[in-house]
């Protein structure tokens, strides 16, 4: 038994010495070293040995475990030097070879146009506000002065879900949320997704975006509203632009009214240009609407219409988007075909 340990211990330490990678090696120490190795089985012999015998040949078992075991380690260092030091010499790296671009995305059209016109008033002084999507009937209609009679409550229009809920049909109730809940002076504008229950077209859509904004506090007016209005649009579109305030009718303002702005596409003179496709030589484009908020909102929400009154108005997004980009089909805007979205 102890010949064959001494052969054990020569031909492992020469199967080391003759190992020239790092793969030949630990074939070797697996041979000899191994669970089912060389050294393993002697181990399982010693059973058959006398008492005295048998912790001078575990000794002797283990003196050569140990002096193969520092032998691999030994070599093992060895070969990975060598083997890191071929690799260095060998493996070069073309730094010149033509890289591989990261594919960059872009934001999406409704993005940018949102994102620009809110820092614009954000650059005015207004913080932005948000909301749910899923509104209860209180915010999205009695308490903007819709009674349950009037025609924008109709089934057509608007989606009704569980528990009375809609899905808000304008961003206002995020204004009506803010009002409740604190002191004039309010100064917000409030971006988002709305819903109708509209046919797709190429200019109707169920899903769509708006921005409305509400500036309350004492002693606000018309005049303040058509300031900051035709400031906005000037910021928007140039500070050529003009701005006109026509008559109109909101549930939820009084006085109210549309503003238009003069066409981009003539510079508001269609004579000039009878062909202008923007405003169909009207010169003037509508852009948004808006008002004074009722004082019966105001009321409402907790505001004393003596001491308070505010404007608000409100805009849809995709149109603006539409006519900024030249797009004639609002469905592109909902699509996300990637052809379309790459371009902006
Ligand atoms: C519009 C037009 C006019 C509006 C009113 C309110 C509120 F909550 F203060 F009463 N928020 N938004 C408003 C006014 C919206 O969209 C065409």
């Amino acid at each position: 038994m102890k010949d064959d340990l001494l052969k054990i211990k020569e031909a492992g330490l020469a199967g080391v010495t003759a190992a020239n990678d790092l793969r030949t090696l630990d074939d070797v120490r697996v041979e000899f070293l191994g669970k089912k190795g060389s050294l393993s089985q002697i181990s399982r012999g010693m059973g058959s040995l006398s008492a005295e015998e048998r912790p001078i040949m575990g000794q002797m078992v283990n003196d050569v475990k140990d002096t193969l075991e520092a032998a691999v380690l030994a070599k093992k260092s060895e070969l990975s030097q060598k083997a890191m030091l071929e690799a260095l010499a060998t493996e070069t790296i073309d730094v010149t070879l033509p890289g591989i671009a990261p594919k960059i995305g872009n934001l999406h059209p409704m993005t940018i146009v949102t994102e620009e016109i809110c820092q614009i008033f954000i650059g005015m002084g207004y913080e932005i506000a948000q909301g749910p999507d899923i509104e209860t009937d209180y915010h999205n209609f009695e308490a903007l002065n819709i009674p349950a009679s009037h025609p924008a409550r109709d089934e057509q229009d608007t989606f009704y879900v569980e528990g009375g809920h809609v899905l808000r049909t304008q961003t206002s109730p995020v204004q009506i949320r803010k009002m409740e809940t604190s002191e004039p002076p309010i100064a917000i504008v409030a971006p988002g997704k709305v819903f109708r229950s509209d046919e797709v077209d190429a200019t109707h859509s169920p899903v769509f975006h708006q921005i409305e904004g509400l500036v309350v506090d004492k002693g606000i007016h018309m005049g303040h509203l058509k300031g900051a209005l035709t400031q906005f649009a000037q910021k928007v579109f140039g500070d050529d632009v003009r701005t006109r305030f026509r008559p109109h009718h909101f549930p939820f303002t009084e006085p109210s009214a549309e503003m238009d702005v003069s066409c981009f596409g003539c510079g508001g003179h269609p004579e000039k240009m009878p062909t202008c496709r923007l405003c169909k030589a009207e010169g003037w484009i509508e852009l948004l609407g808006c008002g004074m908020v009722h004082p019966k909102v105001l009321e409402r929400c907790g505001i004393d219409p003596n001491v308070y009154s505010g404007f608000a108005f409100g805009m849809g997004l995709e149109r603006i988007a539409m006519q900024r980009y030249n797009i004639d089909d609002m469905r592109l805007l909902f699509d996300n075909d990637m052809r379309f979205l790459r371009q902006f």
